[in-house]
């Protein structure tokens, strides 16, 4: 149970797993939220301006069922209501807000369903146990846990850019996934929808079960999860239906907690994206963050890219694979905090590192910066 992370990724067992817990007759319930208010300014000339607000509410309850464990788990974004076209976000790219063109420097809105699964797990030994997992929308097996879900990314109120490398699949309208734990390893297989979710955020959409994945994940020790991962995606974006994806993802997260509540959590992923027919594209990402007295948070991530769809209108440039780099760091103070709700206030700035062929698009300096408050119920 400690090493669950979003749908049925791992995390390591020193995983806090904060959240306000009941206990309805055979059902056991667990539920937390969290929302950011965001002033974003992302600079030079591709940059721009919004206030948005963004973040989850998840909830779950189990029970035991038969001989095994059933258990339902819903998960929802405030991500709708900012708009169809998102927020802007320099070097992300990944769907569309209209269904015509590529979204490009700007973060997509999440759907308002995320998660919408149940789960079925069964002992076969003291150290062995199967499980299913279907869910519409769900997480397959593919890929490190969402970043709202890694203890060192979801502090940090905007989205990767390496999210269409790594972990983009987290909501795929249609999922079935099995798998067998034995002690600390687990090895799992999807079927899935290939096709990301469309703009219209506030709906269900039609599974299909078209695409394949499978992930073996390790907790060698208690501070560490481990992850490879591969999926075969059948036409993952509606603008480009004729490309299927190939990608492949490795994973490793270290959640150390130490003194008197003090947490510290990093996680490092390689995502490789190799399109049929198309180029192959790399990604890379380390996210960190500590906590101090669970009052002082300091963050910062740092990717890296192979582009080719930041300058696909750009004649000059069009079907050029160019690395472009990002870090961000920020901090959070949490002024308020009870047992169940954390309120804070933050700021992170954003730096880059382009190739000449982009500076003349970013500007020789396009630094953008976010301020946010925040709200965690848990
Ligand atoms: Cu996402």
């Amino acid at each position: 149970m400690t090493r669950e992370g979003s749908g049925t990724s791992w995390v390591p067992d020193t995983t806090p797993h904060e959240g306000i817990h009941g206990r309805f007759g055979a059902w056991s319930t667990m539920a937390h939220a969290q929302f950011n208010l965001v002033y974003d300014r992302q600079g030079g000339p591709r940059g721009g301006e919004k206030t948005f607000v963004n973040g989850m509410v998840m909830a779950m309850a189990q029970r035991p069922l038969g001989e095994g464990t059933f258990g339902l788990r819903a998960m929802l974004s405030p991500d709708p209501f900012m708009g169809p076209s998102g927020y802007p976000l320099l070097l992300a790219s990944g769907e569309t807000a209209d269904g015509r063109t590529h979204l490009i420097d700007r973060q997509h809105p999440h759907d308002l369903f995320m998660e919408l699964a149940a789960t079925y797990s069964r002992n076969i030994s003291d150290t062995a146990s199967f499980f299913l997992y279907a869910g519409l929308p769900g997480e397959p097996a593919l890929g490190p846990p969402a970043f709202m879900h890694r203890t060192g990314g979801m502090d940090i109120p905007e989205a990767p850019i390496t999210h269409h490398w790594l972990d983009s699949t987290h909501i795929t309208f249609g999922v079935v996934t099995a798998g067998v734990v034995v002690d600390k390893w687990k090895l799992e297989a999807s079927a899935f929808r290939g096709r990301e979710p469309d703009q219209y955020r506030y709906d269900i959409e039609a599974p299909r079960l078209d695409s394949f994945s499978a992930r073996l994940s390790w907790n060698p020790i208690r501070e560490l999860s481990l992850q490879v991962s591969a999926g075969r995606l059948h036409s993952p974006e509606a603008l480009e239906p004729l490309v299927d994806e190939d990608r492949v993802t490795a994973s490793a997260i270290y959640t150390q907690p130490f003194g008197d509540d003090n947490l510290w959590s990093s996680t490092f992923a390689w995502g490789r994206k190799i399109l049929r027919p198309g180029e192959t594209l790399d990604g890379f990402m380390l996210e960190s963050a500590l906590t101090l007295k669970k009052t002082y948070t300091l963050f910062l991530r740092a990717e890296r890219v192979a582009q080719t769809e930041l300058h696909h209108d750009e004649p000059a440039l069009h079907g050029r694979v160019l690395p472009v780099h990002k870090v961000s760091f920020g901090g959070i103070y949490d002024f308020y905090r009870t047992e169940h709700v954390r309120a804070g206030v933050g700021a992170l700035v954003s730096k880059y590192a382009l190739p000449d062929e982009l500076k003349p698009l970013y500007g020789s300096d396009p630094t953008s910066g976010m301020i946010f408050g925040r709200i965690k119920i848990q």
